[in-house]
Order: structure tokens, then C-alpha cells, then sequence
């Protein structure tokens, strides 16, 4: 019962978001949203939506007993004497995203010729750290989206009635193949690979035209094709009269045959699946039918979805009851929370692993339509998500995607200002996309990173923390304070880490994750950076770079590293490790922009959304003398500065133009 209760919710989820951004457009017809021009006066945001709420919760109460506020953990030098490590994984780009198809044009930009300058600043600090960053367009949008050739006044993206079988809140998206050339531009600048869903509302005529476009168009930008969201549900929300995981995977078999005989799919093994929202079925349900064996050789991912709970009582009339967030907030601030939401994967991803096969968290986030008041947008969600994602990895998941839904959810990691205007500096940023910045640092870009879970401090739910090796070496260890204690200083911790034999270094760095409160929706910093505060974004990091030095003591083997109550602390053990040093990305992207392809006829414009300044050229083009500025030679081989270089400009023989939007 529980298990279907929670399932349903997460579907809802995704209904929400769409149902959201039919709220949306209906104040702001879709029409206007896209023919607004950059030059506008730029209005105040209204602060009405969810993303913008500013209740505060109280946080929870110390627990009694509390955990020790001083603790040893004694860690292994090489990875070879280290049980239960986790596989290497992809990396830093553990954490994704996932974007709803309706909200497409909020978050990417409005068609393939007008990016979202923030956006693309906010997936350069992650591709700074992590190498690049993985997204998935789609959700319950993408059973009925359409291509069609045009949609009236050339925009890219539009929505229709999805019909009277369908739940109704659903509408179809509608999407021109432009929807491809903005995120193989997107892709230009930045390395970003795609992953888009084929619809399964018609098993019969299957309609394959977004697998054609994508790889098509994307290329090796394209990372695979979902077949299937949340199946578990389709017979719930009346998708199909009746479905089994057996009915699924015969589904899934159809699908192989008719993509075989297509010749426009030249790519035939990069199916995502069964994408269940351990639901109505566990994920065991669909492995029992044969699942892995049968489909492996197309298979690119094994692929789930699932977030911890919902609030669709207080967003639909769906009988529930309706959740106070107050007393779900502390299900979310220990350890336990993380190890719940992982623990019914942990075989899947042993049959992943297996199979060599990869293992995804597709979509998922604090709770299901549209997160908790005061939880999905307070620091201790950036905790959590920090949590949730080593423990995922931990398990020998490679990605998590945090599900960006429209304004009026609280989970976003990043939100555009809800109106019709391109203000650059007004987004507002969520905490999950700071545990994404944290996931980044902590896995790098070797490609070699394996995390295990501590269980220190006698195994407190409190105080949480996870070794990581790199090159087969101790890398980082990630501590973890969930306690709040009211600014007392009473519950901060102590944290010795010792190396047996190989001894401590002299020094270790340390960054730290910090608010004032657990429950705090403001002033979020990363190694004393932020983001900025509601409508203040911009996409890039705001103040000095601060990174602790702690001095250790070798004699004693033995380094000490407080973890203030709360806050999360990353220890890094070798000081020569890059991202040590990154602070804001050296990588910007112009805060106003207008450039142009000038020298061929057949590439049109690419017009960068526009804002209010100067910086970001001067950041990216002029060269900077801040931490994490690149060489000339690393900005040559970077393609995604190119658009707003000088030297890129070189590189790509065109000319640019440059021109400033002023707007007040
Ligand atoms: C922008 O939205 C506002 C409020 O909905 C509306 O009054 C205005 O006409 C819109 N502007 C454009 C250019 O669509
Ligand atoms: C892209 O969108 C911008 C902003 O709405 C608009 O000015 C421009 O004409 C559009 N480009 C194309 C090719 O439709
Ligand atoms: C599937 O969705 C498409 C696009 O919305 C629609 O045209 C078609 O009728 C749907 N098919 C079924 C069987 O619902
Ligand atoms: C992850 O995989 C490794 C290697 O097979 C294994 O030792 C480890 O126990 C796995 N992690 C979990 C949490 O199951
Ligand atoms: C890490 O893996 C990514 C994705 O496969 C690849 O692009 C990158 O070159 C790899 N990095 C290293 C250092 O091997
Ligand atoms: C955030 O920090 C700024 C600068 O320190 C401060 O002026 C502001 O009052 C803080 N806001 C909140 C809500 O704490
Ligand atoms: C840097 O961070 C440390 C640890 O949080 C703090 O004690 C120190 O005051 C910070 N320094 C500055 C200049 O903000
Ligand atoms: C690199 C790339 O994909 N560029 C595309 C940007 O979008 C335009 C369409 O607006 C395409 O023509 C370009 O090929």
C-alpha cells in the first residue's frame, strides 16, 4: 500500500509540472512568452509562484542524546584495502538534470537562437569542475510530445490538447526540430549530452520522430533515448487499459523491432530502461521478466525514478491527506533518509553492475508534486541532496537527475523569473543545485572516483561521511553536521581523520556548504561563495573564494577538521587537486550578448539571452586574473567559449558582433 501510494505520487509529480506550466501560460499565453523582444524594459518578477515562497521552518530539535561532537575516522591510504568501494563512475557529473518538456523554453531558452545566459553560467561551474554535465528533456510531457514542422510565429515550442483519454491535466507539448539545434548549440558551448524519451501513449503506431531528429541533429551529443516513464503508472493514469511489467518489456521488444527497420535510427542500442517509479511494480518485477538479458545489447543505462515522498493532498484533490512540511522536515535531515531512498536499489544496481550496464536515478527530487514549503528550498535539502547523491554513488549509481519542474514548485534547482522577459541577473537558485556543485568537486574529472560510506561517529544519522579514492588513492572524505544548534556552537564537530601507516599529510583544504540555519532560504555558500538570493542569479558565483586550511599534526597522525552545526565540510587530502582552486568558472558567458555567425549563409544567428552588463565578456574574452582562469591554450581547445571569444572567434574563422542590451 505504501509503496503504491508513494508511486502514484510521483507521477503526479510530473503531472504537476505540467500542470504548472499550464498554469503559467495560462496568465502568460504562450504567444506573448515568446514574442517577447530582448530590448524590453525588464518588470519585476511577482513573487507569487512557489519557487519565491519565503516560509521558513523551524528547524529540528537537537536529539537527544546527541551524537559524540568529537570522533576518529581511521581510513585506509590505498583503495586496494578498502572493502565495498564503489566501481569508478562517471564522475562529477553524478548529479543532472531533468527537464520537464513544458518548461523547456523557461530554463534552456527560447529557441535555438536564444539561450539563457544564466543556464548556460550555471552548467559551466559545473562542467568546470566535473567535466560536463548530463540532462534529460522530458518527464509525463514526453508520452504525448509532437514534432511538427512549424508553430505559428516560428517558435520552437507550444502545446495543444492531448486528447480526452488522457489525464487531462496533461497537455501535449508541441516542438519544432529547432527543440535539437538549441541543444546541439547548447552542446557547441558547453559539454552537454542530451538524453530524450520516446512517447509510449501509442505502442502501436509507434512515433519515433524524436529518436530520428535527435541523433540526427545531436550526434554524439545525444547519450540515449528513455523508453518508457514510470510504465508502473500507465495503467493508473489510464495509458493502457491494463499493464504488467511482462507487457513492458514485450513493449520494449516491439519498439527494438520497429527502431531496427528504421534507417533514420542509425543508432540502435542507446534504449534507457525500465524507468519504473518503484510504484506499483519494483524494479525486480521488470528484472524478473527477463529484462537485462533480453534488451542488454541495446540497453545504453539501466534506469529508475523515485522521489521520497509527496505533497499532491495540498496540490490536487487527490483525497490524501495533506502533509504539514514541518513534520516531514526532519525525515530529510539524517543519514537515514539517504539510506532509505537508496536501499531498495541496491540489487538492481548489483544486476547493473553485472550486466555492465550503468544504473540511473532519472528523475527524482525531495518530493513529488512539487516538494515541500520550507524543506525543498531550505539549506538542509542541499545536504540532502549531497547525502543522497554520495549514497548513490556509493551504491554503484553513475547519474541522479534532480527534476526541474516551472515556477511553481519548490525543488528547482535553478528557476527563470516568471514573466515574459529575459531578465539575466533575476533567476533564483535552489539548494540541490549547490549538491550538485559539492558532487562535482568531490568525484572530479578522472574518471576514477570510488566512494564508500563511512558510518563514522558510532554510525550517528547525524553526522554522516563517506571516503572518496581517486587514482586508487584517499582523495577527499565528506563530513556531514545535520544538527542545528541554534548558533550555540554547542553540537559542532570535531573531525579526526587518521591514515594508518601512510601517515597524514601537513596540510589538508577544506571547503564548506553553510547557512545560518538548516531551514535557511537565503545566503547558501559554497567555500564562501554563492549564488545569490531570490531574483539575484545570474549563473555565476558571488564573493571570494574561501578554502580552510588545516594544519595537520604528522607527528600524531592526525588531522583535525571541525564541521560547524550545520554544515557540510569537504576535505580535500591532496592540495594539488584543480578543483581546490575553482571559484567562479573562468568560463562565463557574456551578461549581454548579441553574436552572429557571419560567414556562412546557412547557420543562422545565435543569439545569447540577454542582461544587463559587461563582466561576462570581460570574464570570458579578456582573460581574468581570479582563481580558475584558464590559459589561452585551454580556452583554444574549449569550444564553449569560442561563441564569446576573441580567440574562439579565431577558432571558428568567424566573425563576431557584440552588441550591449541596456535595460533597467
Ligand atoms: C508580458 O507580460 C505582461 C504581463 O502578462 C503583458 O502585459 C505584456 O503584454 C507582455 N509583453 C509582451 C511583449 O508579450
Ligand atoms: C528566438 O527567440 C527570440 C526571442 O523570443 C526571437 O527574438 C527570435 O526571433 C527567435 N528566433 C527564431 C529563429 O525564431
Ligand atoms: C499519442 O499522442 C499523440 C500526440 O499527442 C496523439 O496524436 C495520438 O492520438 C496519441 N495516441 C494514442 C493512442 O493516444
Ligand atoms: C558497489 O560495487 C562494489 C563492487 O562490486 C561493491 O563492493 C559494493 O559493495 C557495491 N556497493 C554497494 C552499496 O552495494
Ligand atoms: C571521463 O569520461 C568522459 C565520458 O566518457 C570522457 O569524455 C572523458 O574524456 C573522461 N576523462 C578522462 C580523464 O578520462
Ligand atoms: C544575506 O547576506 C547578506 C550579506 O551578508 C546580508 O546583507 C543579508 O541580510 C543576508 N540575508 C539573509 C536573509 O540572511
Ligand atoms: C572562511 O571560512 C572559515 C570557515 O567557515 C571561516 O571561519 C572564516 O571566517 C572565513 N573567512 C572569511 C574571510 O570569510
Ligand atoms: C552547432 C549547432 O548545432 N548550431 C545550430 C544552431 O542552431 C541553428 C538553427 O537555429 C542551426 O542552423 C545550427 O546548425
Amino acid at each position: 500500500m505504501r509503496a503504491a501510494s508513494l508511486a502514484a505520487l510521483t507521477t503526479f509529480s510530473s503531472i504537476l509540472s505540467t500542470a504548472q506550466a499550464v498554469t503559467v501560460y495560462g496568465q502568460i499565453p504562450l504567444a506573448q512568452t515568446l514574442s517577447v523582444t530582448s530590448t524590453e524594459t525588464a518588470a519585476v518578477p511577482q513573487a507569487t509562484y512557489a519557487a519565491y515562497d519565503e516560509t521558513q521552518l523551524t528547524p529540528p530539535e537537537v536529539p537527544n542524546p546527541a551524537p559524540a561532537t568529537a570522533y576518529t575516522l581511521s581510513l585506509q591510504r590505498d583503495a586496494a584495502a578498502v572493502a565495498g568501494l564503489s566501481i569508478p563512475h562517471v564522475g562529477g557529473s553524478f548529479w543532472g538534470f531533468s527537464v520537464e518538456m513544458s518548461v523547456i523554453n523557461q530554463v534552456l531558452g527560447r529557441n535555438s537562437s536564444f539561450l539563457m545566459v544564466p543556464f548556460l553560467n550555471l552548467m559551466a561551474n559545473l562542467q568546470e569542475r566535473a567535466g560536463g554535465v548530463v540532462i534529460r528533456l522530458g518527464g509525463n510531457t514526453q508520452e504525448f510530445a509532437t514534432q511538427v514542422d512549424s508553430l505559428p510565429d516560428g517558435h520552437t515550442f507550444g502545446k495543444t490538447d492531448s486528447g480526452s483519454t488522457q489525464t487531462t491535466k496533461t497537455p501535449a507539448v508541441l516542438y519544432t526540430p529547432d527543440m535539437f539545434y538549441m541543444a546541439s548549440n547548447i552542446s557547441a558551448m558547453l559539454n552537454i549530452g542530451w538524453f530524450f524519451g520516446i512517447p509510449f501513449n501509442d505502442s502501436v503506431n509507434w512515433r519515433l520522430t524524436i529518436a530520428e531528429q535527435a541523433q540526427n541533429i545531436l550526434g554524439s551529443n545525444l547519450l540515449g533515448l528513455q523508453a518508457g516513464n514510470e510504465p508502473d503508472f500507465y495503467q493508473q493514469f489510464g495509458r493502457r487499459q491494463t499493464y504488467s511489467p511482462a507487457m513492458y518489456s514485450n513493449e520494449i521488444q516491439q519498439l527494438i523491432e520497429t527502431i531496427d527497420q528504421n534507417p533514420r535510427i542509425p543508432v540502435k542500442n542507446m534504449l534507457l530502461g525500465p524507468s519504473v517509479a518503484t510504484g506499483p511494480w519494483t524494479p525486480e518485477q521488470v528484472w524478473e521478466t527477463g529484462f537485462i538479458d533480453r534488451f542488454k545489447e541495446r540497453l545504453m543505462a539501466l534506469t529508475v525514478e523515485h522521489y521520497p515522498n509527496n505533497n499532491c493532498a495540498a496540490n490536487f484533490d487527490t483525497g490524501g491527506k495533506i502533509i504539514d512540511p514541518q513534520s516531514v522536515l526532519p525525515d530529510y535531515l539524517t543519514h537515514t533518509a539517504a539510506v532509505e531512498l537508496v536501499r531498495p536499489y541496491i540489487n538492481s544496481a548489483n544486476l547493473a553492475q553485472a550486466a555492465g550496464k550503468p544504473l540511473y536515478m532519472f528523475e527524482t527530487n525531495t518530493a513529488s508534486c512539487g516538494g515541500f514549503k520550507g524543506v525543498s528550498n531550505s539549506f538542509g535539502a542541499a545536504m540532502w541532496g549531497v547525502d543522497y547523491g554520495m549514497q548513490m554513488a556509493a551504491a554503484n549509481f553513475t547519474h541522479g537527475m534532480f527534476h526541474v519542474g516551472g515556477q511553481n514548485v519548490y525543488y528547482n534547482p535553478f528557476t527563470s523569473p516568471p514573466t515574459n522577459q529575459s531578465q539575466f541577473n533575476e533567476w533564483t537558485i535552489g539548494p540541490v543545485y549547490y549538491s550538485a556543485i559539492v558532487l562535482a568537486e568531490a568525484f572530479g574529472k578522472t574518471n576514477t572516483s570510488r566512494i564508500i560510506d563511512l558510518w563514522g561517529n558510532s554510525g550517528s544519522v547525524y553526522t554522516p561521511s563517506y571516503a572518496i579514492y581517486e587514482n586508487d588513492v584517499l582523495s577527499k572524505v565528506a563530513l556531514f553536521n545535520f544538527i542545528d544548534d541554534r548558533g550555540t556552537g554547542a553540537h559542532h564537530q570535531q573531525v579526526t581523520i587518521t591514515i594508518p601507516n601512510a601517515g597524514v599529510p601537513s596540510t589538508v583544504k577544506v571547503k564548506y556548504l553553510l547557512a545560518d540555519s538548516i531551514t535557511a532560504l537565503n545566503n547558501i555558500t559554497w567555500a564562501g561563495q554563492t549564488l545569490g538570493n531570490k531574483f539575484e542569479v545570474d549563473g555565476r558565483f558571488r564573493g571570494d573564494l574561501n578554502v580552510t586550511t588545516i594544519n595537520c599534526d604528522t607527528a600524531a597522525n592526525s588531522c583535525t577538521v571541525p564541521v560547524p552545526s550545520p554544515g557540510f565540510a569537504l576535505v580535500f587530502l591532496d592540495n594539488s587537486t584543480p578543483q581546490i582552486e575553482i571559484g567562479q568558472a573562468s568560463q562565463t558567458f557574456a551578461t549581454t550578448a548579441h553574436t552572429r555567425v557571419r560567414n556562412t549563409a546557412t547557420v543562422d544567428p545565435v543569439v545569447l539571452a540577454t542582461s544587463n552588463g559587461h563582466s561576462g565578456m570581460n570574464r570570458a574574452g579578456f582573460g581574468s586574473t581570479s582563481h580558475g582562469s584558464v590559459s589561452a591554450a585551454q580556452r583554444q581547445t574549449e569550444v564553449a567559449t569560442a561563441g564569446l571569444t576573441v580567440l574562439g572567434a579565431m577558432v571558428l574563422g568567424c566573425a563576431w558582433v557584440v552588441r550591449s542590451l541596456v535595460h533597467s
